[in-house]
C-alpha cells in the first residue's frame, strides 16, 4: 500500500502543502530543503500537478496521465526512501536526510524538469539563441525542454524492449519483466549494446583509415600519401611488416581473426592491442578472459548475448562490457589515431582559434562537421586551390571552420578554427553565413537539414550520414579530389545566395594551442633533459608539483543547461596543481573559456604554474597552457598511450597512478565506449550526468569496483566531483608513499 502525502481527498494551497511536507519529515526523521527557493519551486510544482491532473505528482518525474502507473509517484513517492538513504536526499530535493550537510545552493531547475526556455546553458550566444527562434530554426536546447520531464524508468534504466512481449519496466509490483529478467539484467545487457554501438562507431572509423592506407600502400589512390614515414617505419617494425600495405593488412586482420580459421601464428587477438598495450595488463585480460578476437566478432557476440534468452548473468554481462571496451580502445581508437597521423601527420604544437566569431563575415564559410578526416583533409586542400574562384564570386576567400571532432582533427593538424561544438552546430548554421556545411558521421543533429533550410546553407551529408533535405554525396577515396572539389564549389557557388540581412556572427573567438600528441609532448620535454624526456615529468609528479593528471573528456550535454560544469571543474583541478588533458567536445569548451592558452596560467597553484613556465620557456612559448588539448575523440587513444608510456617508465600499474578520468557532460554511446575503455585500463572514470544504471544496484556496485582496478562513479555537483577527483588523486599518491 502507497504512503499517500494526504490521505484526505480534497485540494491543499501551497501553505498545507507545506505543512504536510513538514509533518511527514518529522515523521520520517528527515528533514525539508533549507533552501527556500527549492523548496518553493518543489511545493509550487507540486501544486501545479495537483491543479492539473488531480494528484500531487513528484514534479521532477514523467506522468502518463494514467493514476494506475502514476501512483508511484504521488509525493512522497515510491522512490523517495532509497534516495535519500543513496544520495541523501530525494530526486526533487525535497527530503533530505537528517545526517547529510546540505551541499551549495543550485538553482532548482538545475535539478527539477524545467518549464522555462529562458533558462540557457551560459555558452549560448542569446543574441544568436533569439535569432534561431525568430527564424524558426530548431534548437537542440529547446528540443531538450519540450522532452521534460524524461521516462524515469528509462533514466533508471530499467526498461527493457529486446522482445516483443515487452516492453518490460521494472517497479516494485513488477520486478521482473515477462522473460523473467530483473533490473540488474536488464541495466547490464543495456549497458553492453550501448557499449557496443559506440565502439561500432570508432571500429568503422578505423576499418575506413586502414582500406585507405592499403589503397595508398598498394597504389590504388595517388589522391593521399604517407605524411609521417617514421611513425608508419615504426608500426611496421613492430608487427614485423615493412611497407604501408602489410601494415594495412595487419589491421584488417583485427576485423577478421577467426580462431581455427583466420589467424596468425602471432596471436589470437587484437594485433593493435598486442603491439600497444602493457604488457602486464594484456595478461590480467588474458585471465579475465576479455581478450577481443576481433572486432567485428565481438559486437555481434555483445548483440547475440543481450538478445532475450541468452546471457542473464549481470557479471558475465559486465565483462562482456569490459571487452568491448578493448575493443573500442584498440580496434577503433587506437588504430584509427594512428593511421591518421601515418597518413595526415603526427599533430604538432600548433595556434588556432575557437568558437563561432571564427566565422567571417565577408568570407565564404564553409564547415567540416563529423569525425573521419579523409574528406576533411580533401576539402582543406580544394578550399586553398580554389580560392581564386572564391575571388571571382565576390568573396575575400574560403573560410575553413570545424565543427566538433571533425574541428578536433583539423586544428590539430592545421590550425584550422574550431567554431562549435557539437551542441553548438545548428548556431554555426543560423548565423546565416554559412555557404555549406559537410557531414561525415556520428553526432550529426538530424536537425541540421530543416535548420538550414532556414537559412541558404547548403547541407552535404556523405559516408553514413543521410537526412532528407540535404544534398547528398557519396565519397569514394578513388574520387576524393573531384568530390572535394565539387563540395567546395558548392560553397563557391552558394554565396551569392547569402542573405545579408539575415547575417548575425557573435563577436565571441578565444585563441589557443593545439597539437599536444604524445610525441609533442615528448618532444616539448625533450627541451628540458635531452636524453630522458620523460624523466622532467615523472620528477614533477613524484615531488607533487604536478599533482596528479586528470583527462576531462566528452561531450556537452543540454541537462547541464545553465552550468559551466566542465570549464568549473577544470578550474578547479587546475588550482589543486593538477594537469588537465582534454579531447572532443570538451575541448571546445576549454578552448572557448581561454583554458587552451597559456594565460590561463593564473588558474594553476603555484606549483604548477612553476612547471608549465619552466617546460614554455624551454621551448620558447613563454608559458605551457594548463590544458593540453590531445585531439578528437579518437584521440583519447593518445592518452591511453600517454599513460602506458608514463606506467612502462615507472613500472607503476596505470591503476595506481596519481591520474583519473572525467566525462563530465556525457552524451554518447561512443562516449560510454571510451569511459569503458579506460576503466578496462584501471582508470577511475567520474561520470556526469549519471548513466541508466540507478535502478539495478548490483550493477551499480560493479561499476564502482571492476576487476581491472577502474571505477566508476557519478557526481552531479561540481564541487563534490572536484573534492572526489582530488581525493583519488590523493589517495593514489599517499599509496605510492608520494608527498
Ligand atoms: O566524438 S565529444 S558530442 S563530437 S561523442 Fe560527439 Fe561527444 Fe562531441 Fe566527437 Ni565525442
Amino acid at each position: 500500500m502507497l504512503i499517500r502525502f494526504a490521505d484526505k481527498e480534497e485540494k491543499m494551497n501551497e501553505k498545507e502543502i507545506l505543512k504536510y511536507s513538514e509533518e511527514y519529515a518529522k515523521k520520517q526523521g528527515f528533514k525539508l530543503n533549507k533552501d527556500k527557493k527549492q523548496l518553493d519551486y518543489v511545493i509550487k510544482g507540486l501544486k501545479k500537478n495537483e491543479d492539473k491532473y488531480g494528484e500531487r505528482y513528484c514534479p521532477c518525474r514523467v506522468i502518463t496521465g494514467n493514476f494506475e502507473e502514476d501512483r508511484i509517484i504521488v509525493c512522497p513517492c515510491i522512490y523517495h526512501k532509497q534516495e535519500i538513504k543513496d544520495q541523501g536526499h530525494c530526486l526533487c530535493r525535497l527530503f533530505f536526510s537528517k545526517q547529510v550537510k546540505q551541499g551549495k545552493t543550485k538553482n532548482p531547475k538545475e535539478f527539477c524538469a524545467p518549464e522555462s526556455k529562458k533558462q540557457i546553458p551560459s555558452w549560448v550566444n542569446q543574441k544568436l539563441l533569439d535569432k534561431s527562434r525568430k527564424d524558426n530554426a530548431s534548437f537542440v536546447i529547446d528540443r531538450y525542454q519540450d522532452q521534460q520531464p524524461q521516462c524515469n524508468f528509462g533514466l533508471s534504466g530499467v526498461c527493457c524492449k529486446n522482445c516483443n512481449m515487452g516492453p518490460c519496466r521494472m517497479t516494485p509490483k513488477a520486478g521482473k519483466g515477462v522473460c523473467g529478467a530483473d533490473a540488474n539484467v536488464i541495466a547490464s545487457r543495456n549497458l553492453l549494446r550501448t557499449i557496443s554501438a559506440g565502439a561500432c562507431c570508432h571500429v568503422e572509423h578505423a576499418r575506413e583509415n586502414a582500406l585507405l592506407l592499403w589503397k595508398v600502400g598498394t597504389g590504388k589512390t595517388k589522391a593521399y600519401s604517407i605524411k609521417d614515414k617514421a611513425k608508419l617505419q615504426a608500426f611496421a617494425k613492430k608487427l614485423g611488416k615493412k611497407n604501408a600495405k602489410d601494415v594495412a593488412l595487419e589491421a584488417f586482420e583485427d576485423f577478421r581473426r577467426q580462431h581455427g580459421v583466420f589467424h596468425k601464428s602471432e596471436g589470437l587477438y587484437l594485433n593493435w592491442l598486442r603491439i600497444n598495450a602493457p604488457k602486464y595488463l594484456q595478461e590480467e585480460w588474458k585471465k579475465l578472459d576479455i581478450l577481443p578476437e576481433n572486432a567485428d566478432i565481438e559486437t555481434t557476440r555483445a548483440q547475440h548475448a543481450t538478445t532475450m534468452g541468452n546471457d542473464a548473468d549481470p557479471n558475465s554481462l559486465l565483462l562482456q562490457c569490459l571487452k568491448l571496451g578493448l575493443v573500442d580502445g584498440y580496434a577503433g581508437l587506437m588504430m584509427a589515431t594512428d593511421i591518421q597521423d601515418i597518413l595526415f601527420g603526427t599533430p604538432k604544437l600548433i595556434k588556432a582559434e575557437a568558437n563561432l566569431g571564427t566565422i567571417k563575415p565577408d568570407y565564404i564559410n564553409l564547415s567540416v562537421h563529423g569525425h573521419i578526416p579523409l574528406l576533411a583533409e580533401k576539402v582543406l586542400e580544394w578550399s586553398k586551390k580554389l580560392e581564386p574562384e572564391a575571388k571571382k564570386a565576390g568573396a575575400k576567400g574560403i573560410n575553413l571552420v570545424g565543427v566538433c571532432c571533425q574541428a578536433n582533427e583539423m586544428v590539430q593538424r592545421h590550425g584550422i578554427a574550431m567554431a562549435a561544438h557539437t551542441m553548438q552546430s545548428e548556431l554555426a548554421l543560423v548565423t546565416g553565413a554559412m555557404e555549406a556545411m559537410v557531414v561525415d558521421a556520428q553526432c550529426i543533429y538530424p536537425s541540421l537539414a530543416s535548420v538550414a533550410s532556414c537559412y541558404h546553407t547548403k547541407l552535404i551529408t556523405t559516408m553514413v550520414a543521410r537526412m532528407p533535405g540535404a544534398l547528398h554525396i557519396p565519397f569514394k577515396i578513388e574520387d576524393a579530389d573531384e568530390t572535394a572539389k565539387k563540395i567546395v564549389r558548392v560553397a563557391i557557388d552558394n554565396f551569392k545566395n547569402r542573405n545579408k540581412a539575415k547575417v548575425y556572427i557573435p563577436n565571441e573567438k578565444m585563441s589557443l594551442y593545439s597539437g599536444f600528441s604524445v610525441e609533442q609532448i615528448v618532444d616539448a620535454l625533450k627541451k628540458v633533459n635531452p636524453k630522458d624526456p620523460l624523466k622532467p615529468l615523472i620528477d614533477n609528479i613524484k615531488s607533487g608539483n604536478i599533482k596528479g593528471v586528470v583527462a576531462v573528456i566528452g561531450c556537452r550535454n543540454p541537462k547541464l543547461r545553465g552550468q559551466k560544469f566542465s570549464e568549473t571543474l577544470i578550474k578547479k583541478l587546475l588550482k589543486e596543481n593538477i594537469l588537465v588533458i582534454t579531447t572532443g567536445c570538451i575541448s571546445h569548451a576549454s578552448a572557448q573559456e581561454g583554458l587552451m592558452k597559456p594565460e590561463a596560467v593564473k588558474y594553476c597553484g603555484d606549483k604548477l604554474k612553476a612547471v608549465l613556465i619552466a617546460i614554455g620557456k624551454a621551448n620558447k612559448i613563454g608559458v605551457l597552457p594548463p590544458v593540453l588539448h590531445m585531439g578528437s575523440c579518437v584521440d583519447n587513444s593518445r592518452i591511453i598511450r600517454l599513460v602506458s608510456e608514463i606506467s612502462n617508465y615507472t613500472k607503476i600499474p596505470i591503476s595506481k597512478l596519481p591520474i583519473a578520468a572525467s566525462a563530465p557532460e556525457l552524451v554518447t554511446e561512443k562516449a560510454v565506449a571510451i569511459g569503458t575503455n579506460a576503466l578496462v585500463h584501471g582508470i577511475t572514470v567520474h561520470v556526469n550526468p549519471p548513466l541508466w544504471t540507478s535502478g539495478a544496484k548490483l550493477v551499480e556496485k560493479q561499476l564502482g569496483n571492476l576487476p581491472t582496478g577502474g571505477k566508476m562513479f557519478y557526481e552531479s555537483d561540481v564541487d563534490e566531483a572536484a573534492k572526489k577527483i582530488i581525493n583519488i588523486i590523493n589517495e593514489k599518491r599517499k599509496a605510492l608513499k608520494l608527498k
